[in-house]
């Protein structure tokens, strides 16, 4: 099953946006499979979003990712990947479509409310960057089998 990594960012945590992430991902049909609210550290930071490493909004992303709380978490189904990241919309939230998290709550694209792995490797390399092999709970719902084919 296909896994990726959530995170609700500090601007999402800041205005209460956490429940309304994790709703629409539940009625997506996803299941949860690990949650942490935590502080990230610089380390962490920089592991996180060493791609971007180099460019001009790179310092800043840091200083926002390590400002306040996030809600860590990681989703699994079908297409998990690819699904989350239609829930959150393109990362400019002017060019996300209406009825995704970043159309529906954000303007700027610093500010963006959530993160989510970009594609299947990542989600992999992610969710074992952000959560220890035990954090993760290994569960069936009675539903599954109504949304998993
Ligand atoms: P995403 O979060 O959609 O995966 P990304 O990985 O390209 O987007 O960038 C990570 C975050 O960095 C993004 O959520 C917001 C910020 N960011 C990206 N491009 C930016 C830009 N041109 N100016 C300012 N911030 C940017
Ligand atoms: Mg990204």
């Amino acid at each position: 099953m296909e896994r990726t990594l959530v995170l609700v960012k500090p601007d999402g945590v800041q205005r209460s946006l956490i429940g309304i992430v994790i709703t629409r991902l539940e009625q997506r049909g996803l299941r949860l499979v690990g949650a942490k609210f935590m502080q990230v550290s610089k380390d962490l930071a920089e592991r996180h979003y060493g791609m971007h490493k180099g460019k001009d909004f790179y310092d800043k992303l840091i200083r926002y990712i390590t400002s306040a709380p996030v809600m860590a978490m990681v989703w699994e189904g079908p297409n998990a990947v690819e699904a989350v990241r239609q829930t959150m919309g393109l990362t400019r939230p002017t060019q996300a479509a209406p009825g995704t998290i970043r159309h529906d709550f954000a303007l700027e694209i610093g500010y963006n409310i959530t993160h989510a792995s970009d594609g299947v490797e990542n989600g992999e390399n992610e969710v074992n960057m952000w959560f220890h092999p035990e954090e993760l709970v290994r569960w069936e719902r009675d539903v599954d089998r109504w949304i998993f084919e």
